[in-house]
């Protein structure tokens, strides 16, 4: 999928404090979500990923729109790097609200997607049942994967596929094009995930997006973003940032330089490298070596 960044617009933004600026070439919303309504249309369950630390930011808006109304799985993936305390509020408020029901994974654990197979199962069995009870033959229930840009559409495929083993040939009348992967059973995948298009009207939404990876990095500012990011861990976990990067103390939001000074990424010169705190930071967080991290809680939605 292709963005289009403005340079300059970037540059005019930033100076309004506005680090991200993506914008999808005219249709290609429209384009994209189209072809997720025909995957769909393929399947009885919809598997939905999102990104455990940003459970708002990183799910789509309107997923009704593009599931024809197939059940729904929610998978709050990267979970092993997600603040455990708050997971299980997020799947509570998911089920009030939503109505659907979700999971929590790290997409490497065969637990989890051993959960993962079984809830899918369980959401997919009405579907068999009515088949049969209409005279039709028992068959496993297809499932697919839909989710933004690096949630971890491709690591929960692969582990699916390595438990399933078995290749299932295209079908006939379905799709030419769609492979099919037999994970057990009861259930098979399309190999492929369906890549939901991303809206990013929301500033404070893209950033966070930016902070996951999900957006490309020529859309935004490493070191905007990395700034944005050291504010809300100052704000959300202030102790998690002082151990971190060895702060004294976190009395005060602590700047790039400040931490670059800390660890001693200077330049030749002798001054703090701030690109280099600005990269690793984000790679820091992406990776949850800061820590288990969480950046939205449901208590601040429902302030
Ligand atoms: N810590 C952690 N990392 C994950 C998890 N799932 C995926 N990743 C990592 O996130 C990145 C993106 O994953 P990928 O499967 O390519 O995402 P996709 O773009 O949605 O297909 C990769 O570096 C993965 O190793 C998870 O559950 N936990
Ligand atoms: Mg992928």
């Amino acid at each position: 999928m292709s963005v289009l960044v403005r340079q300059q617009d970037l540059k005019k933004k930033q100076e309004n404090k506005i680090m991200v600026n993506i914008h999808w070439y005219p249709g290609h919303i429209a384009k994209a979500e189209k072809k997720l309504r025909e995957q769909s249309n393929l399947v009885d369950v919809i598997l939905e990923i999102i990104d455990a630390r940003i459970p708002i930011s990183s799910r789509y808006d309107n997923p009704d729109k593009i599931t024809n109304q197939k059940p729904r799985l929610l998978v709050l993936n990267k979970a092993d790097i997600a603040d455990p305390a708050l997971t299980p509020q997020w799947m509570s408020y998911i089920k009030e609200t939503i109505g659907i029901p979700s999971i929590a994974t790290s997409a490497s654990s065969s637990k989890d997607l051993s959960v993962l197979i079984k809830e899918a199962v369980q959401l997919g069995k009405p579907k068999i049942d009515s088949l049969v009870a209409k005279g039709m033959r028992s068959r496993a229930i297809r499932a697919m994967v839909v989710g933004m840009p690096n949630v971890g559409k491709s690591s929960i495929i692969n582990k699916l596929i390595r438990k399933g083993k078995a290749k299932v040939g295209p079908k006939a009348g379905v799709t030419r094009t769609a492979q099919w992967v037999r994970v057990n059973p009861k259930l098979e995948l399309l190999d492929t995930p369906g890549i939901i298009p991303m809206r990013l009207e929301d500033q404070s939404r893209a950033e966070k997006l930016a902070m996951v990876n999900s957006i490309s990095e020529n859309a935004y500012d490493q070191v905007e973003i990395s700034k944005v990011l050291v504010g809300l861990l100052y704000e959300k976990y202030p102790n998690y940032l002082k151990q971190h990067y060895k702060l004294d103390e976190v009395v005060e939001l602590p700047g790039l330089e400040d931490i670059a000074l800390s660890r001693k990424w200077l330049k030749p010169g002798g001054e703090p490298d701030t690109e280099r705190s600005a990269a690793v930071i984000l790679s820091d967080f992406r990776t949850g070596r800061i820590g288990k991290i969480t950046l939205e809680s449901v208590a601040q939605i429902q302030d």
